[in-house]
């Protein structure tokens, strides 16, 4: 038995012809932003890899089938549809052996990838450590999926609704390089820092992609997090999101939220309580992230050929 894995005729024709692809991530369409803001980052982020000379690689199971490659039809669908399931590595392939329909987080994005061959993924943030996984034990899967699968991940750090700290103790733990794209500090998505420092710190797209290259020719298994701190121009300071967090870390305690729908109901709590400015600084973050994934991904296949 094979599993049902289609690639769109253009990453198709991009890969045979060692063209740079980069990855994209469907759960932040369909569980991070609200339509039709998800529509339209969704587009320009697809634009914005293409101005940049790699092709746009959207990942989504539907109908039983693992898509790598959204038509603008698809897109739209997925971008409406209401309750769709958010896939990790624990449901993906129950999903698609029901012939369901779902949004790709992290971890099965970068399933969906490797098994296409894609080497690069630019997403906003990755999942990691849940303040108080003391107790509740909350750790993402994304954090295992970077130990296992090959896929160099760009985003812009990891949000302060998570504890930083204990994200990246588990990765070092899981043997996966954390590199700060051109500063010292590890980014906290709406901020540019942190207050933590970043465990590798890399300048270059093409040192990226070498080190991307010579950890497989080692034969280590996994992928690297690439950490591209927000444009300055869009920042929400460290010591202005803070507060909002606290407030809606509280109120996700009070209601009872656990489990997958941590992520998502925080996220919307933080849009409502700063009237929208935290969905602005999210899509500005991840259209720079698909600019800095289309350079190494250049990188890569240049390096690669
Ligand atoms: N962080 C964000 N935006 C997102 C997510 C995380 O800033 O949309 C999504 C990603 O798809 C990520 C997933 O892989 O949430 C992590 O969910 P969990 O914490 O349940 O593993
Ligand atoms: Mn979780």
């Amino acid at each position: 038995m094979t599993a049902t894995i289609t690639l769109s005729p253009a990453v198709e024709k991009a890969l045979a012809e060692n063209r740079p692809v980069v990855a994209l991530e469907s759960t932040i369409i369909t569980h991070g932003m609200p339509y039709p803001q998800n529509l339209e980052t969704a587009r320009q982020v697809e634009q914005e890899l293409r101005d940049n000379g790699a092709e746009p690689a959207t990942i989504a199971v539907l109908d039983g089938v693992l898509h790598v490659g959204l038509t603008e039809a698809q897109l739209e669908q997925l971008a409406q549809a209401k309750g769709v399931a958010k896939l990790s590595r624990a449901d993906m392939a129950v999903c698609m052996s029901q012939g369901g329909t779902g949004a790709t987080t992290v971890a099965a994005t970068m399933i969906g990838a490797a098994q296409a061959g894609i080497a690069v993924f630019a997403t906003g943030g990755v999942g990691g450590v849940h303040k108080g996984a003391e107790m509740s034990f909350d750790v993402s899967a994304d954090l295992n999926e970077l130990a296992m699968t090959s896929v160099t991940v760009v985003c812009a750090g990891a949000k302060a609704i998570l504890d930083l700290a204990k994200t990246l103790e588990v990765l070092e733990t899981h043997g996966v390089p954390v590199i700060a794209y051109g500063q010292d500090g590890f980014p906290a998505f709406w901020s540019r820092n942190s207050g933590l420092r970043a465990p590798l710190r890399m300048d270059d797209p093409a040192a990226i992609a070498r080190a991307h290259l010579t950890r497989r020719a080692l034969g280590l298994p996994g992928g690297q997090l690439v950490a591209n701190p927000i444009p300055a121009d869009a920042e929400i300071p460290l010591a202005e999101i803070q507060p909002v967090i606290a407030q809606a870390t509280s109120d996700a305690q009070r209601h009872g939220i656990s489990g997958k729908a941590v992520t998502p109901y925080l996220l919307q709590r933080i849009y409502e309580l700063t009237e929208g400015r935290s969905l602005e600084a999210n899509i500005a973050l991840v259209r720079n992230n698909a600019r800095l994934a289309a350079r190494i991904a250049q990188e890569m296949s240049k390096q690669h050929a």
